[in-house]
């Protein structure tokens, strides 16, 4: 076992819990879990009574899944606050969701919530090899959206020295972290592509900054993402999880000793994972939709909530809590061109792979007559020569035709062209409506 981890089971055992003392431990919270969600927020009670279900039929973790699951439509039906537990007096804070879609998806805390968040972020933080001296850059964004406060409260929580930048504004984001020196970072990957492209345009070099950790999540990124960080920057980078339904980051977090995917917090999450067409469990192991249960929410319980993520459940390496493979797809970003599924991560994977672009790509659906259609425009490096550029927009054509079965039309853009993130990435554009 590396420091890091020795430091982190000091800090917490639980982290070194055995499964039967995790499964104990599990079965006790979820019963609560069930029944507290059943006699305080009337789409738990209507939607069990309707199934048959009762909390009282919950002997054992397995008997979850004869429980209904919770979806966002659930919580779009009870908007705002419909799915609240307790008076409004007891909730100290209310984060959204915007969605793409239909009206915002609302999250309610007590003081309680806000605790456990701080400290399983704070965990999440130690985890990376962050400590009570580092000072953390939070460039995840402020506000309705759960990154930035969540991140803030968990490193205030580990005794960090926090430095609440919010996203955008990118010229200060560098001069923040040229003068004030800080360790740790947390940011969504795309936004730390866009710091490197930053920091380049002004001369300098990014491996020299004080940077050491940088903890990225809130989005899908690929293993290619993360070499091209670290390697940029000269830092580790590790994945942090979470979503807003759940509580916000801090679901999961990669170990920085291990980097193998991250490690779901079990003492206050149970994961399944389910088929994505006939939502029947799936063993550890079998890739599905990943479904997540909070063990400890009193503002809002959440029940085995379908967070339309795919990925599957591994065994626990640097801790016993499992893990799960990265999140590269959900089943809402499919898009099906000609009848062929294709993910947006399976284009990125092909663009990453040359040497001569850049990772920056945007994906454009439109119509050609009646027909779908797909374009990716990609950009090559300032540093790449035009040949290679043309020779490397011709191989991703090549390898999007070979490897996933569709023609895409794949264009050069000028460096630096495509829009930059300045929080979560925007992928795909849809134009075909
Ligand atoms: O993105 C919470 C968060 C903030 C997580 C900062 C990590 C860091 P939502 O806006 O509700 O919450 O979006 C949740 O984002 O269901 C995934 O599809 C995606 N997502 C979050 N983390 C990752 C990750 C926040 N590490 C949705 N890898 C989730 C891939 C991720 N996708």
């Amino acid at each position: 076992m590396g420091k890091v981890i020795d430091e982190c089971v000091a800090a917490e055992p639980v982290l070194a819990a055995s499964r039967d003392e995790i499964e104990a431990l599990q079965l006790k919270k979820l019963k609560w879990a069930v029944r507290y969600a059943y006699d305080n927020v009337p789409m738990y009670k209507n939607k069990y009574d309707g199934a048959g279900v009762h909390p009282d039929d919950l002997k054992h973790l397995d008997d979850l899944a004869k429980f209904p699951f919770t979806t966002k439509e659930d919580l779009r039906k009870s908007y705002p606050f419909d799915m609240f537990a307790v008076p409004m007096k007891d909730v100290v804070r209310i984060h959204a969701s915007s969605g793409t879609t239909g009206k915002p998806t609302v999250v309610g805390y007590t003081k309680g919530d806000i605790d456990i968040w701080a400290n399983l972020v704070a965990r999440c933080i130690r985890v990376s090899g962050g400590k009570a001296e580092h000072k953390l850059h939070v460039a995840y964004g402020y506000g309705l959206f759960t990154g930035g406060l969540g991140a803030h409260y968990g490193a205030e929580k580990l005794g960090c020295s926090v430095i609440p930048m919010s996203g955008g504004q990118t010229e200060k984001q560098v001069q923040m972290i040229l003068d004030f020196k800080p360790e740790i970072i947390m940011v969504t990957p795309s936004y730390m592509l866009a710091l490197a492209d930053a920091f380049t345009q002004r001369g300098l070099d990014a491996r020299d900054t004080s940077l050491q950790v940088a903890i990225h999540g809130a989005e899908p990124w690929s293993e290619e993402m993360r070499q091209e960080i670290e390697r940029r920057f000269d830092i580790d980078a590790v994945d942090i999880y979470g979503l807003s339904e759940l509580m916000g980051p801090g679901v999961a977090n990669e170990c920085v000793e291990t980097k193998d995917g991250a490690h779901i917090w079990e003492d206050a999450f149970l994961p399944e994972i389910v088929d994505p067409d006939t939502f029947a469990p799936l063993a550890d192991g079998l890739s599905g939709e990943f479904v997540l249960t909070a063990l400890f929410k009193q503002a809002m319980p959440i029940i085995r909530y379908r967070t339309k993520d795919l990925t599957r459940l591994l065994p626990g390496t640097a801790f016993t809590h499992r893990r799960f493979e990265r999140i590269n797809a959900r089943t809402d970003d499919m898009m099906i061109i000609r009848g062929v599924n294709v993910f947006p991560s399976q284009i990125e994977e092909i663009i990453l792979q040359e040497p001569a672009l850049s990772p920056h790509y945007q994906i454009t659906l439109f119509k050609k007559g009646r027909m779908d259609a797909i374009s990716v425009a990609v950009e090559g490096r300032k540093q790449s020569s035009d040949v290679a550029v043309s020779q490397a927009v011709k191989d991703v054509g090549g390898h999007i035709k070979a490897r996933i079965g569709i023609s895409a039309l794949v264009e050069a853009q000028a460096p630096g062209s495509i829009p930059r993130s300045q929080g979560k990435a925007v992928r795909v554009i849809d134009k075909r409506v």
